[in-house]
């Protein structure tokens, strides 16, 4: 495989570890842990891994180990570091005892149940040292639920003297994998399962986890090219570029990469719905933003828009319901693509029927063309940055005849998404990774099963950082997934309340009339801690004491 000179020389990068993983590690134990919320029904569901303590990695006597294997999973979408978790839980069982193995499973959880597997060894390991992406062993989005997927595990798991599974997922596969524990552990079947916490949309954080891995470098991959996007603006001054950022529902992504690069104008979902905003009142207040810079003879700018803002929308996502309902009727399945606008509008209730004939005819369309699997609209297919800038056009040209804007308006469009997701992790990402995948080998060499590896304190330097596991219970709570209460790992989307948010609300008035551009420039590997090693402005601000 032949490889880049960064390549070449970001591969000797040897990752920072907190001092706790350094050299003989010892567990501290914490208190007995609960729930966040619904006490009672998680105790009964996970009464095997339910209560457990938090647990603390700290400097301690040297001890010898029996030879373990260990197998791994990466689960959903790809997230910068991921490489590095695996490397650091291999690096982390042969210093337990170099015997131990290490055996990763195909393109993610399916990989497991279909006995699809490669024994990971140094050679193939070294080559993905401080690399993106997820291609050392793939991964995917099977969902692992069900009892025969967990009994066809097992069979592999036992096949090959596996004494624990690591897997590297978001909120849904490790609430899976906290299932998957409950249930070896009910059976007595001498198997741990270790969850990590990953996904770029940074919507896997609470109390214990400080951030998901992947979200500090895709955060800064979007914003480099956010800030040349800007300085292109400000020097050409005839554009307004939307730009619309990955982040499946929560708009974390949005949120850092506006404070990072201070657009004009940046669209916080759940800000939108808290105060029960509509469609036209995000228009009007770009527009408005628009007009503004136009009086004062500047006729470019930027806005940033979060992909999942559509379902944030109440009237939309009331739209989007009654359309799912309709279109899974039989009748609404079977109508002809060329007759469907005229039969969904015979079909919708008065107040949805409104907001349908409100949008652009193709993004109209757009919201019946693709379903998934659950037969949900695909939001991330819905270009929201096109239906904002068409809907602002539109709004201006009318301000126009009203004499409310003489400027000009033209817009250019883009989306940010895959372009980050596996960018060669920052060296934040690159620690944090690789100091995860150390702690859950350390999880699971002192028999720890339904845990999740974390490090915390990472706004100091990494040396003070704190490694340990968190029960995957203590982060539960009840919802209602496909008509049904379940227990999941809360998603944390963006508090109105928190530092970032406010940090953003305090300046946008600002940012939106004057231009104060900042460019944040590539991700730096080598060079000054100062700009090498900043975590990311959202962590820092939340941690900010
Ligand atoms: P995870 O939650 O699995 O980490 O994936 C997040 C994400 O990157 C979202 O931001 C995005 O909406 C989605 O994956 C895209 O999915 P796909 O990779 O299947 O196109």
């Amino acid at each position: 495989m032949e490889k880049s000179a960064l390549q070449i020389a970001r591969a000797a990068y040897q990752p920072k570890l907190p001092k706790g993983l350094q050299g003989n590690v010892s567990v501290k134990e914490g208190a007995p842990t609960q729930s966040v919320a619904d006490q009672e029904e998680i105790k009964k569901l996970f009464p095997n891994t339910y209560g457990m303590p938090l647990i603390e990695f700290v400097p301690g006597e040297a001890k010898t180990y029996a030879p373990f294997n260990v197998g791994v999973i990466l689960s959903g979408g790809q997230a910068p570091g991921g490489h590095n978790v695996i490397c650091g839980l291999f690096d982390g069982i042969k210093r337990l005892n170099p015997e131990s193995k290490l055996y990763g499973f195909i393109l993610g959880p399916g990989g497991l149940v279909d006995h699809n597997y490669m024994e990971l060894t140094a050679d193939i390991i070294d080559q993905y040292r401080n690399t993106g992406g997820f291609d050392m062993i793939g991964s995917g989005r099977t969902k692992l639920e069900k009892e025969d997927q967990f009994e066809k595990g097992l069979e592999i798991i036992k096949e090959l003297g596996i004494k624990a599974v690591v897997i590297i997922g978001g909120d849904d596969s490790n609430t899976n994998a906290c299932v998957l524990a409950e249930y070896y552990a009910a059976k007595k079947c001498g198997v741990q399962v270790i969850g990590c916490p990953k996904t770029i949309d940074g919507d896997l954080k609470n109390d214990q986890i400080e951030t998901s891995f992947g979200f500090d470098t895709a955060c800064k991959t979007y914003s480099e090219v956010i800030g040349n996007i800007q300085r292109d603006a400000n020097s050409a001054r005839k554009y307004w570029h939307f730009i619309k950022l990955m982040g499946r529902s929560a708009s974390h992504i949005a949120l850092e990469c506006a404070l990072q690069c201070q657009p004009n104008v940046c669209i916080v979902s759940e800000e939108v719905e808290a105060k029960n905003q509509t469609l036209d009142d995000i228009v009007t207040y770009i527009a408005q933003a628009v007009a503004n810079r136009a009086a004062d003879g500047n006729h470019f700018g930027v806005v940033l828009v979060p992909e999942g803002l559509i379902e944030f929308i109440p009237a939309m996502k009331a739209l989007i319901a009654e359309l799912n309902d309709l279109l899974a009727t039989p009748e609404g399945a079977a109508v002809a693509k060329d007759e469907q606008r005229e039969w969904i509008l015979g079909k919708l209730s008065a107040a949805n029927k409104a907001v349908y004939e409100s949008l652009p005819v193709g993004v109209a369309a757009q919201l019946t063309m693709e379903r998934d699997p659950h037969g949900n609209v695909q939001v991330s297919l819905i270009e929201t940055e096109k239906l904002l800038s068409e809907m602002v056009a539109t709004k201006l040209e009318q301000w126009k005849k009203e004499g409310k804007f003489s400027g000009k308006f033209a817009a250019l469009h883009h989306f940010f998404g895959y372009e980050g997701r596996c960018a060669a992790p920052s060296n934040y990402d690159a620690d944090y990774c690789y100091a995860l995948g150390t702690s859950a080998a350390m999880l699971i060499a002192n028999d720890k099963t339904g845990y999740m590896a974390i490090v915390k304190n990472t706004t100091a330097p990494a040396a003070e950082w704190v490694a340990g596991g968190v029960p995957i219970t203590m982060m539960m709570n009840m919802e209602k997934r496909n008509g049904e209460m379940k227990p999941v790992i809360k998603k944390a989307l963006v508090r109105l309340d928190g530092a970032p948010f406010k940090e953003f609300a305090a300046h946008r008035d600002q940012w939106a009339r004057e231009t104060c551009f900042v460019y944040p420039g590539p991700i730096q590997y080598f060079g000054p801690s100062e700009v090498c090693d900043q975590p990311t402005k959202t962590l820092q601000l939340e941690q900010a004491k």
